[in-house]
């Protein structure tokens, strides 16, 4: 193969003989020269196979390296070094390296693995929206003490906090029962009629959401299930089809004859599909099993909490639950998701870079060429670290 040298590139123009004594011809730059050639070759030669050594890929050998120009200082170099630092999707495959091998510049290839390899579930369920309503209990037993504080205190507070730790791209929405009238009978009607989506089903606004948390008192009834009723008919309007959640935190029995078992089956077989989860706080036998019913109905989980640590600590599992996304897709397909990024992607993505790019392209940009080996090189590795930190924390948490 032929060698384009830097020497090559260094023959000095022969000197006119002014001078009956011309000074040796010094040897620096042939040597300097010789030895960039030598460090580029090395690096760039490194640089090709430092490519997980664990999962190497098939790769044409260090010898059919091609050998590149020097870089020149041409008009040219600059729209050549923006080319391979365009990285729309920041995932170091520039973007016009992911356009030749078919892959998608705007997703992040890390992103598309992940879901590549979520085992059964589509793509299209994964990319669905998140949303979760709270329905809180505000009746006037929520006035009462549980345990250290009154249970109103402890729900507003760990909800508070819980709205702090919901990722971006989950929606949160507030709904209150209870927080109307009195627990006279002569208020039931009112306190019963009373259910209000305080903060609609969306991005959260923490003042916003803590304003919405701190704007009532508990008062009066329990009306369960027309609000599983207000929930389906309002908080989840145009969002059929979604990956739904309701948490219900309740410390006692339906008192407004809405029937919330019934509400429950609604709306778990209505076009929102919503999973209802329930939170009993401090009940009675009694409430217990209706709220289990409830939650049984509704494809979700009873929690059983008596005091506020207790309600925290449950708030806590729930948003590892939902935090960590579409639990569909909680545990990943390791092999499926190795093969994905690895294989499918930046094995492919390097192999073109540092091989397969006209040497007269590159030529013009080489050190960007580097840069963006380098960045794919290192996002690829911290990919994989995440990934492998990631499931290790699913499962400490699957087996809590
Ligand atoms: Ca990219």
């Amino acid at each position: 193969m032929e060698v384009i040298s830097p020497s090559e590139t260094t023959t000095p123009t022969p000197t006119p003989q002014v001078s009956p004594e011309p000074p040796p011809k010094s040897k620096k730059p042939l040597i300097i020269g010789g030895i960039v050639a030598i460090l580029f070759l090395a690096i760039v030669g490194l640089g090709a196979f430092v490519v997980l050594p664990k999962f190497k890929p098939q790769q044409p050998s260090v010898s059919q390296f091609p050998s590149l120009p020097r870089e020149q200082p041409t008009p040219a170099k600059t729209e050549a070094i923006i080319k391979y630092e365009t990285d729309t999707d920041n995932d170091g495959i520039p973007d016009f390296v992911e356009e030749v091998l078919g892959f998608n510049p705007q997703v992040s290839v890390v992103e598309e693995c992940r879901h590549e390899s979520c085992g059964e579930v589509s793509e299209a369920e994964q990319i669905k929206p998140t949303n979760i309503l709270l329905i809180l209990d505000s009746s006037g037993s929520m006035a009462q003490v549980a345990g250290a504080e009154v249970k109103m205190a402890a729900a507003k507070r760990v909800i508070k906090e819980y709205a702090t730790k919901i990722p971006e791209g989950t929606n949160l929405g507030l709904m209150v029962y209870g927080h109307k009238g009195s627990n006279s009978t002569a208020d039931k009607a009112v306190s019963c009629a009373g259910i209000d989506l305080l903060y609609p089903v969306g991005q959260v606004n923490v003042v916003q959401f803590n304003t919405a948390i701190d704007s009532f008192s508990p008062t009066g009834w329990t009306p369960i299930g027309s609000s599983l009723r207000k929930a389906e008919n309002e908080a989840f309007v145009g969002k059929e089809g979604q990956n739904n959640f309701v948490i219900v935190v309740s410390d006692g029995i339906e008192t407004c004859d809405s029937d919330p078992v019934s509400a429950a089956r609604e709306l778990k077989e209505s076009g929102i599909q919503a999973q209802i989860d329930v939170i009993g706080f401090a009940v009675d036998a009694t409430a217990r099993a209706q709220l289990e019913q409830i939650a049984k109905i509704g494809g979700g989980k009873y929690y059983n909490v008596n005091s506020a640590q207790e309600l925290s600590e449950t708030f806590d599992k729930k948003k590892f639950w939902e935090v960590v996304g579409m639990s569909k897709c909680l545990v990943w397909s390791e092999r499926g998701f190795q093969d994905c990024i690895i294989f499918k992607h930046y094995n492919k993505a390097i192999k073109y870079l540092v091989f397969d790019i006209p040497r007269e392209e590159a030529g013009v940009a080489e050190k960007a060429r580097k840069r963006a080996h380098d960045k794919m090189q290192s996002i690829l590795e911290k990919s994989l670290e995440n990934y492998y930190q990631q499931q290790q924390d699913i499962q400490e948490q699957i087996q809590e």
